[in-house]
């Protein structure tokens, strides 16, 4: 069928049954710059919102830590636990690191081939906002399509604040040997993760003197009881090893957030955030504050529960532009 006679409801429809194609649409629906394809796209953010049974898990580290290998262990061993799984590859300056961009280690692992598992890179975009905007939009689309989604990004530090935005639970992947107590705490990676894997376990004492780091950076600089600090496992995603133990870890986090109310909470204000970077990289602060800042903002959402952040976004932008128009006529 081609694009044009599919209404957006009907592709919305086709990505909620886990039809790989559509989804494909969806994705490219939403990545479509041109405003003519802008209103479709909304209509289906809207279809999608709150729809979504994927739970959503940011995947951060370094360049060359092991993301897209550890990606590709984890969806076999999701796969074998019956659950579908969609990856985003989110990569800002398309760089490269070791011969491969982003996400193609994952290319060319043994689950790639799996239909139960779907790929997708987001790269080279012209500023970091507009991808970060077509992010979370990729996101509520694969997170309506299967049962768990992953985010692949490069980042220390500051970068994975906006990754937490559109993601349940934020993974950080370290290198081992990647540096002492004091280079992660500058980092500041001890602050967003919920779940810490050391990679490379295979590379003889190295992974655990970096886990150890961790762990007592965790326990200088995250107040909570010791049983609430965010674990810190170790394994070889080359090899295989510790991948159910992480599985276990984020399924554990998972059953907390529900039961301590931590996931809506976390959903909402990571969608409130998104929308609100969204309208400041559009309008700036002034044009924020014009809108009626960040309360003005938060009773729109409230009032607005079923509209997708991408359709507040736009809806609020519309407004302060009618606004801003009106009183600048002579
Ligand atoms: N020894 C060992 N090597 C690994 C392991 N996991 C990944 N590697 C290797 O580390 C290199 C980088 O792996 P990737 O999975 O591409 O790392 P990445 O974090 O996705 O890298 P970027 O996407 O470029 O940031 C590759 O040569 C992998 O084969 C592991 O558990 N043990
Ligand atoms: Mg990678």
């Amino acid at each position: 069928m081609s694009e044009g006679a599919e209404s957006p409801s009907e592709l919305a429809a086709r990505v909620k049954a886990g039809d790989r194609g559509a989804v494909a649409r969806a994705l490219n629906l939403v990545d479509d710059r041109r405003s003519a394809r802008r209103a479709d796209a909304l209509v289906l953010l809207d279809a999608l919102e709150g729809q979504g049974r994927g739970r959503r898990i940011g995947l951060t580290g370094a360049p060359g830590a092991g993301k897209s290998t550890l990606l590709d262990a984890l969806a076999t061993g999701l796969r074998a636990r019956g659950r579908t799984v969609g990856i985003l590859a989110v990569d800002p300056s398309s760089r490269k690191s070791g011969g491969a961009l982003l996400g193609d280690r994952f290319r060319m692992g043994a689950s790639a081939r799996d239909a139960g598992v779907f790929f997708r890179s987001l790269a080279a975009r012209d500023q970091l906002g507009g991808l970060a905007e077509v992010a979370g939009a990729s996101v509520e689309v694969l997170a309506a399509a299967f049962d768990v989604v992953f985010v692949e990004t490069v980042g220390v530090g500051q970068s994975e604040a906006s990754v937490a935005d559109f993601v349940d639970t934020l993974v950080f992947v370290a290198q081992p040997a990647a540096g002492d107590l004091l280079q992660f705490m500058k980092a500041g990676i001890l602050e967003w993760p919920d779940v810490f894997f050391v990679n490379k376990s295979d590379l003889e004492g190295l992974a655990t003197r970096t886990a150890t780091e961790l762990r007592a950076g965790l326990d200088l600089g995250r107040g909570e009881d010791p049983a609430d600090r965010p674990p810190v496992l170790s394994g070889s995603a080359r090899d295989g090893v510790g991948i159910d133990a992480l599985i276990d870890a984020l399924d554990a986090h998972h059953a907390k957030q529900d039961r301590t109310g931590e996931f809506r909470r976390r959903r909402e204000a990571g969608r409130l955030a998104r929308i609100e970077s969204a309208l400041v990289r559009r309008y700036g602060r002034f044009g924020l504050a014009r809108l009626g800042g960040r309360p003005a903002l938060e009773a729109f959402v409230a009032a607005h529960p079923a509209r997708s952040a991408e359709g507040v976004i736009d809806a609020l932008g519309a407004r302060f532009e009618a606004g801003f128009a009106a009183k600048s006529e002579p």
